[in-house]
């Protein structure tokens, strides 16, 4: 059983000068990089230096988080490894291998392994964790820090939109507005702004995706036959599951999307557009996340098999749900 510290142990570590890495989870996403590169300026404040890591390279588009930085794992031996907004081993994906290294896990979601010392807070987004770190500390940072942390909360809750949200959620987006960043303009770049292979992706999802129970469940499926016919590629395709989840009548959306590295590996991403809890169809699976937001990974043979292991759960969490 590892440790749960308290707000003041965190506050203590995170002054201690170290040769730092942090690790982002798998399909980096704006409250992971965002959560991460905000830590980076806490850390760096007091004189750690920071390395960030990620199995999947960042989208193009976060870069005003990133800084161009490809988030390369870089192999030596660290004083330290703290994971960000990573809920279980399996979501740091090729660099699962460091889980039993890290020293401290920071992290909002509810269905966290706890794979190691943690900090958790069941908030919006995990860089509503670090907003209020900040808020313990009271030093001085750059204007970056304050840019990470509203991309961080407002993507984990699509722009202060989903059921998520709560007022301290609202009054920490308010108080990081307060620094003079441009939201508007952070906002525009992680909802409203496409790479042409994101179009195409998308273009592609509307054509294969399937209704099932009678228009409450669609699924798509993207094998890597698909990818490779249609020249996208993994960076591409990491939201599609948001784009059939918008189709009116939809309760749920899941993708399958097969892995390029290795063949025998489906991500399976979920979303819940009512109160159907996807963690827990997901945790069936082997994987967890929110209650509407989760994802797993099947090891399958084929994507026939994939396919078959996981649709029927959420044919049945969706079937029961209508019901009720
Ligand atoms: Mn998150």
């Amino acid at each position: 059983m590892n440790k749960q510290l308290t707000l003041k142990e965190l506050l203590d570590i995170i002054k201690e000068g170290k040769d730092t890495l942090i690790l982002c989870h798998k399909n980096p996403d704006p409250d992971t990089l965002g959560s991460a590169f905000s830590l980076k300026h806490i850390l760096e404040y007091y004189g750690s230096s920071v390395h960030i890591a990620c199995c999947d390279k960042p989208s193009q588009k976060f870069s005003f988080i990133t800084e161009g930085s490809s988030l390369e794992f870089i192999e030596k031996a660290y004083e330290r490894i703290i994971a960000v907004d990573v809920a279980s081993p399996i979501q740091l994906g090729d660099l699962s291998r460091l889980a039993d290294k890290v020293d401290l896990i920071i992290d909002h979601h509810t269905m966290n392994t706890r794979f190691a010392p943690y900090y958790e807070d069941f908030g919006a987004s995990c860089a509503e964790i670090i907003f209020s770190i900040y808020k313990e500390l009271n030093i001085d940072l750059p204007k970056h820090f304050f840019e990470c942390v509203y991309a961080g909360m407002s993507g984990d809750t699509g722009g202060f939109r989903y059921s998520n949200v709560t007022t301290r959620s609202m009054e920490y987006g308010a108080q990081v507005i307060a620094f003079g960043i441009d939201h508007a303009e952070i906002n525009r770049i992680i909802f409203e702004s496409k790479t042409m292979g994101e179009i195409k992706a998308q273009k592609l999802t509307f054509e294969k995706m399937e209704l099932l129970c009678g228009g409450a469940l669609a699924v798509v499926m993207l094998t890597n036959e698909i990818k490779e016919q249609n020249g996208i590629c993994d960076e591409d395709i990491s939201d599609i599951v948001n784009s059939i989840r918008s189709i009116e009548g939809v309760l749920v959306a899941v993708s399958i999307k097969q892995g390029t590295k290795d063949s025998q590996k489906y991500s399976i991403s979920s979303r819940a557009n009512c109160d159907i809890d996807v963690s827990k169809v997901c945790a069936m699976l082997g994987g967890g996340g929110h209650a509407r937001a989760s994802g797993a990974m099947v090891v399958a043979e084929s994507p026939k098999i994939a396919y078959e292991k996981c649709v029927p759960l959420f044919e049945k969490a969706v079937n029961e749900f209508k019901v009720r």
